[in-house]
């Protein structure tokens, strides 16, 4: 479905990629972007959504926008939403996507129940990570397992990363935020083996939304440490063991930030999110939005620290 097709005015010379994406002519609160190219050439992103001044990240649905020049984008919609899902209602958080099998597949989480901060043990909250599938890389996506793939109080933000002989695997963190990566089954529905608790040489911070990509033979394991520095770790095997490399983008507002990386037209992008002011919502808070930079590495294969451009 397109929604609507929207064109975004390039904010400053450096970075014509820090925008506010439209729906049907509409500023959309999107968040925790995936970027991915696929065989049409395309950039597509897939994002969870918040409502207008949303609180506690009671999140509905997920959506996609797609692009052929980074200035021009097409909305097509929520592709996918708790309404569709026969076991979760809430916690549309993180998703992302792949492509394998001719399928375009969205990896997301999802649950239910209420989080009692005060008394954690009247807590009713779960979330399992679903996997749902599309003949279109704009979706709509249909979750054709009917189940999570599995379910903790806390399974967030997974993250696949197929390598180049067609393996997949699932990373995402847990309740205690650790480092884990499952393999996928071949037909994507399910995973393959046990969870590897992964070796982080020793440097292990909590983490959220991990993202992983291949540079030149090197695997990159990245993730916003303690939900909001993007930091980095790389290894020769996309299980590791991992080295820790450092911090590419600091923390804003102290808020949290989700991010992706993909590779465009031979330039690297970083997608994440801000928390912009947005006064016209009248909640006096701010809100997040998907953003953007270009990514820069020296040539020992090290990420140059990112500065977010400004509007
Ligand atoms: O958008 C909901 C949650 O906030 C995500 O799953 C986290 O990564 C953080 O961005």
């Amino acid at each position: 479905v397109i929604a609507a097709i929207v064109i975004i005015t390039p904010a400053l010379a450096q970075n014509p990629l820090d925008f506010g994406l439209l729906l049907d002519n509409k500023p959309i609160r999107t968040a925790d972007p995936s970027a991915h190219v696929w065989q049409d050439g395309r950039l597509y992103l897939y994002t969870s959504h918040d409502e207008e001044c949303q609180a506690d990240f009671h999140m509905k649905d997920w959506h996609v926008f797609s692009t052929d020049n980074l200035t021009d984008w097409t909305a097509h919609g929520a592709v996918l939403s708790v309404d569709d899902l026969a076991w979760a209602d809430d916690y549309a958080w993180a998703p992302d996507a792949a492509y394998k099998n001719g399928k375009y597949y969205l990896v997301f989480p999802a649950g239910t129940g209420v989080k009692d901060r005060a008394n954690p043990k009247n807590s009713t909250k779960w979330m399992g990570i679903g996997v749902a599938e599309s003949d279109s890389p704009a979706g709509p996506f249909k979750d054709v397992i009917g189940a999570p793939l599995w379910r903790t109080p806390y399974a967030n933000d997974p993250a696949l990363f197929i390598d180049d002989d067609g393996t997949a695997y699932l990373y995402f963190h847990g309740i205690d935020f650790d480092y884990r990566v499952v393999k996928m089954r071949d037909d994507m529905r399910g995973i393959d083996g046990d969870f590897i608790k992964m070796d982080m040489g020793g440097y292990e911070p909590k983490m959220e939304g991990p993202w992983v990509f291949k540079r030149n033979g090197l695997y990159y394991f990245t993730m916003p440490e303690n939900n909001r520095v993007l930091t980095y770790y790389t290894a020769t095997s996309p299980v590791g063991p991992w080295t820790y490399r450092g911090e590419f983008m600091a923390q804003e507002h102290q808020s949290n930030n989700h991010h992706s990386i993909v590779q465009y037209n031979g330039q690297w992008l970083l997608f994440y999110h801000r928390w912009l002011d947005t006064p016209e919502a009248g909640c006096n808070k701010r809100q997040r939005h998907v953003a953007a930079e270009y990514l820069q590495f020296n040539a020992d294969g090290t990420i140059k620290p990112v500065q977010r451009t400004d509007t």
